[in-house]
């Protein structure tokens, strides 16, 4: 009996939800054939690679068409079509992307995120995709090559600034889908977006601009309010904890708040773990940390680690709402952005040490300012910046902004599964709740929201991963084992792991309640699990009910505690 493609894969998907095989030599065209069917099919495209990769194969470190965003060596993959072209946007314009065909499809389609500015085709990121869910996988460079922090890019350039916007996701998708169906000789069932940071503003983009890209959407600590948080980078940097002021917090300052943090709300959910499951509770007070005589020999402080009065004005100031100072944008008063939640100053991570991280400068200097010295670096005081703040939400040059709540039309059709490190160390936890407050409120508090959109909190976790928290839950930017399997789920089951659980809620109407997640000995998966914890869909917390602290099961999401 001759099994046809669709017949094979029907069976598969009833035997397990993600191993269908169809054998290669059903497929349409061969992996070579794209090299000419692809530019017949597609508008300006430019193909550079289209060939078979054998299962074992290891992308190597800084390989030909990666970049330094994204340097990292890839082992471990499957046998795969990669393909990989450049579409030429403009006459001033590309984007680079890539499509990893696997042998063994599950007919499902997905694309990953990149991270700040970046900047190149995320190969680490597309392992997990392609290795452990069998699907085809894609990425961009969002239309330009350079790293994270790096915003030179748009430098006269409003093409690439369009590109970096929302271009070269939606482009990537819509020509990998095309590519996908002329080699597979049919179109994917499901499509998924898995994102974090900017990867996680890039999918909320797709959610507002292009609601049918995608069925189900991943996107963590989402960078959505780009000028505003590129403000607050550059503003809690250089105005609120100036290097040169009296006021100026370094890493040993940091280091002493976050013990006192710590002592003071850590035990406010019953766990001393080194991590608070919801800083809306704890208000810390520094007056302890305040130097004198009274307090020159106390546990949390001493003569030479005391804090003058200037600089716990600063740490009030970083976990405060950034609000209007002048009147030279917004009305003086107004909220403009949440300030960073307590409980990860001690953490290393923690990213107000006086230099802004580069795309909140870089993004006034070269696409509000649209200076061209790429050697300059944005120097406002408040008064310019809250001024250029205003220009930017009006303007928004390449139309980075990925804010829009009004996302119905996604909604009515697709998933939406948001999630944020409570104790994030780069973008402030609560601008993840804003967004999913605004959604709430621009569509009228429909009481079904939670069947299409769910927003999961994550306790202790820094920026996307890491952090004393449990931050392996099989989400977006998973590595492979040999690395320590970082951000892999402990069981891979739909209880456990964001991707399975995505696909369960898109594909069979199963909605998550709550996911476990696991903090790994060592931040190992090889050396197994420390402590397992649930994570809960805002506004729940998982309350500790008793027992051993280090299972999941001696947690209950609650409305109240
Ligand atoms: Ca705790």
């Amino acid at each position: 009996m001759r099994f046809t493609t669709t017949m094979i894969f029907s069976l598969s998907l009833a035997g397990s939800s993600l191993a269908a095989v169809v054998p290669r030599w059903h497929y349409a065209l061969s992996c070579s054939d794209l090299w000419e069917a692809a530019p017949k099919m597609l508008p300006d495209l430019e193909v550079y690679i289209a060939d078979d990769v054998p299962a074992g194969y290891t992308l190597p470190a800084n390989s030909t068409w990666s970049t330094p965003a994204y340097p990292a060596a890839v082992s471990d993959l499957p046998a795969f079509c990669r393909f990989g072209g450049y579409i030429h946007t403009s006459n001033m314009s590309k984007v680079q992307f890539e499509v990893w065909l696997p042998d063994e499809w599950s007919g499902r389609f997905s694309m990953v995120g990149n991270g700040g500015d970046a900047g190149g085709v995320n190969f680490p990121d597309m392992w997990a995709p392609i290795k452990k869910y069998n699907m085809a996988v894609a990425s961009t460079d969002t239309g330009h090559n350079g790293t994270s922090g790096d915003g030179t890019f748009a430098i006269s350039n409003s093409e690439t600034q369009i590109d970096f916007g929302y271009r070269a996701v939606h482009l990537t998708t819509v020509y990998s889908k095309k590519i996908l169906a002329a080699y597979y000789g049919r179109q994917q069932d499901y499509s998924y977006w898995l994102g974090c940071s900017s990867g996680g503003k890039q999918g909320l983009k797709e959610v507002q601009a292009y609601p049918n890209d995608y069925d189900g959407v991943v996107a963590g600590a989402a960078a959505q309010y780009w000028q505003r948080l590129n403000a607050q980078t550059y503003r809690i940097n250089a105005i609120v904890n100036n290097r040169t002021s009296t006021g100026y917090l370094n890493s040993t300052n940091y280091a002493t708040i976050g013990k006192l943090v710590l002592e003071q709300c850590d035990g406010i959910d019953k766990v001393m773990d080194g991590f608070i499951t919801n800083p809306a509770l704890c208000k810390p007070d520094l007056s302890p940390l305040l130097c004198g005589a009274s307090n020159a020999s106390s546990a949390s402080v001493n003569s030479s680690t005391c804090l003058n009065q200037a600089q716990v004005d600063t740490m009030y100031a970083i976990w405060g709402n950034f609000t209007a100072q002048t009147d030279a944008g917004l009305p003086k008063g107004s909220f403009i952005f949440p300030g960073f939640e307590p409980g990860a100053e001690g953490s290393p991570a923690f990213s107000v040490n006086g230099v802004p991280y580069g795309p909140g400068p870089d993004y006034y200097e070269y696409q509000v300012l649209n200076k061209t010295d790429p050697k300059v670096t944005f120097s406002g005081d408040e008064t310019e910046l809250e001024r250029l703040l205003k220009v930017a939400l009006e303007t928004d040059p390449g139309q980075t902004n990925a804010a829009d709540p009004e996302i119905g039309d996604f909604l009515a059709h697709g998933k939406l599964l948001t999630y944020v490190g409570e104790a994030d160390t780069l973008i402030p936890t609560h601008s993840s709740h804003d967004y999913y407050e605004d959604v709430r409120t621009a569509l009228g508090h429909p009481k079904n929201l939670s069947d299409s959109y769910r927003f999961f909190t994550v306790p202790g976790m820094g920026h996307c991963r890491g952090g004393p928290g449990p931050f392996n839950f099989g989400g977006p930017g998973q590595r492979q084992d040999a690395l320590g399997g970082g951000s892999q789920a402990a069981v891979f089951d739909k209880q456990h792991d964001m991707v399975l659980a995505i696909i369960d809620w898109v594909e069979k109407g199963n909605a998550p309640d709550t996911l476990i997640a696991a903090k790994y000995k060592n931040d190992n998966k090889t050396q197994g699990i420390a402590f397992t914890r649930p994570l809960c869909p805002y506004p729940q917390f998982a309350k500790y009910m008793g027992g051993d602290s280090n299972d999941a099961s001696n947690f209950k999401c609650v409305y109240d505690w």
